[in-house]
Order: C-alpha cells, then sequence, then structure tokens
C-alpha cells in the first residue's frame, strides 16, 4: 500500500451509518430437526464471543459432546436446551487446535450427528500514537480482501446503538478511507500527528466488512497523543 499521510485533524467527517458492526450473536442448532439424526446447522463459523445455542427437537433422546471435553450437554430428549459461550475465558480454559470444536450425539456419531463450531480469528486494532510523530493505526486478524473500516472520535468512548452493535464512539464520530486487508488479514495505516494535538485524547473503533451487509467489530481502543 502507498503510503498514505492522514492528518486526524483535517479529516473530514463522515457519518457511520454504512459500516456494519456485528455484537456478539447467537447461533441456533437443532438437535434432531424431526427426529433425523443430523444437527441442524452442523458445522458453524462464530467470533469470539458469540454463543451457541442447541435446541432438541423430536421424540429421541440425544447429547452434544465435544470431542476435546469442551463441553458436555445433558443425555436428554426434548425440549431441552443447551448452550456455550466461546468467549475469550472459555477458549482460554479449553484450548484447541485452531478453536475448532468438534462435536457429536454419543449414541449416533456413527450415524453422522457430528458438528463443529470454528471460532474465527480476533480482529485486534492498535493505534500507538503520539503527537508530533508519524505512526501507524492497524488492525489485523481480518479475512484478507475484506474492507476494514477504521474510525475515530474525540469527542468520547461512547456507547453508540448501531443496528448491529455497540460502537465504542460519541459523537461526531470520524472514518478513515476504507481499506483492505492484506494477505496476512492485516491493515496498516500511516499517520501524522500535529503537535497542536498533543493531550488529546482519541477514542478509536473498526469493523472488518463481511457479506450481506454485516461485519464484526474490533476491540476499542483510547489513545492520549
Ligand atoms: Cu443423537
Amino acid at each position: 500500500m502507498s503510503l498514505t499521510r492522514l492528518s486526524l485533524a483535517s479529516l473530514c467527517a463522515l457519518a457511520l451509518t454504512s459500516a456494519p458492526a456485528l455484537a456478539q450473536n447467537t447461533h441456533v442448532v437443532t438437535v434432531s430437526p424431526s427426529n433425523a439424526l443430523v444437527f441442524e446447522m452442523p458445522d458453524l463459523n462464530i467470533n469470539v464471543g458469540d454463543t451457541v445455542l442447541w435446541v432438541w427437537d423430536g421424540s429421541v433422546r440425544h447429547d452434544v459432546v465435544s470431542v476435546d471435553g469442551a463441553f458436555q450437554s445433558a443425555f436428554v430428549v426434548a425440549p431441552n436446551t443447551f448452550s456455550v459461550t466461546f468467549d475469550n475465558v472459555f477458549l482460554a480454559a479449553n484450548p484447541v487446535a485452531n478453536d475448532f470444536y468438534a462435536y457429536f450425539c454419543s449414541p449416533h456419531q456413527g450415524a453422522g450427528m457430528v458438528g463443529s463450531i470454528q471460532v474465527l480469528p480476533e480482529r485486534i486494532l492498535s493505534a500507538p500514537l503520539v503527537a508530533g510523530q508519524s505512526g501507524t493505526i492497524s488492525v489485523t486478524g481480518a479475512n484478507p480482501g475484506n474492507t476494514v473500516i477504521i474510525a475515530y472520535s474525540l469527542a468520547g468512548p461512547g456507547p453508540l446503538a448501531m443496528v448491529y452493535g455497540s460502537l465504542a464512539l460519541s459523537p461526531p464520530i470520524n472514518q478513515l478511507p476504507p481499506q483492505t486487508a492484506d494477505g496476512s488479514g492485516a491493515v496498516n495505516i500511516p499517520v501524522s500527528i500535529p503537535p497542536g494535538l498533543a493531550g488529546t485524547t482519541v477514542f478509536l473503533h473498526a469493523a472488518e466488512t463481511l457479506g450481506g451487509g454485516s461485519g464484526i467489530l474490533t476491540n476499542p481502543v483510547s489513545v492520549t497523543l
């Protein structure tokens, strides 16, 4: 990417109405819909913090058992539900390769009643900026080729409710030019911070845009220049 020098003070303000950002989601998996020996929605890609909710159907006893021992439901018949929230605490307590959690139903594994949950990498925003110096605003963990939107506010950390989630920015919100994640899923924007902004606190938040008008937020960042 060519070197882009942006002055935070001179960027024009853009409304963030088109910047999608997903909150933590709940993904529903039906256990044996209409007594079929399957999990409906068996293979999920989810984000850190999302919850998977299994909802029993049919008249036969089933369970949900992690291959790696990360979770196990009761062995019961409908009506029943079981949920797991794949947040950082859970991931740390139940480490598996690539955050890929395979699971099965004990008596029906051989019949193909199996599923999996892929927890996608976190999008990490960092902005170690200092007044009077050049710095870099970075996002890592995005999908290569996807658009990443970085926004900031000088007014405060929000929260600002949006259609898909909560943005940690107070209006007015300024948006940097949309960036495309490189082959490693990273975005790096060189910026030059005017000396006159020393002592100013900048609040930043970013989102990777996904298909279908959805997206996922990074961590929020605040930095005093
Ligand atoms: Cu079963």
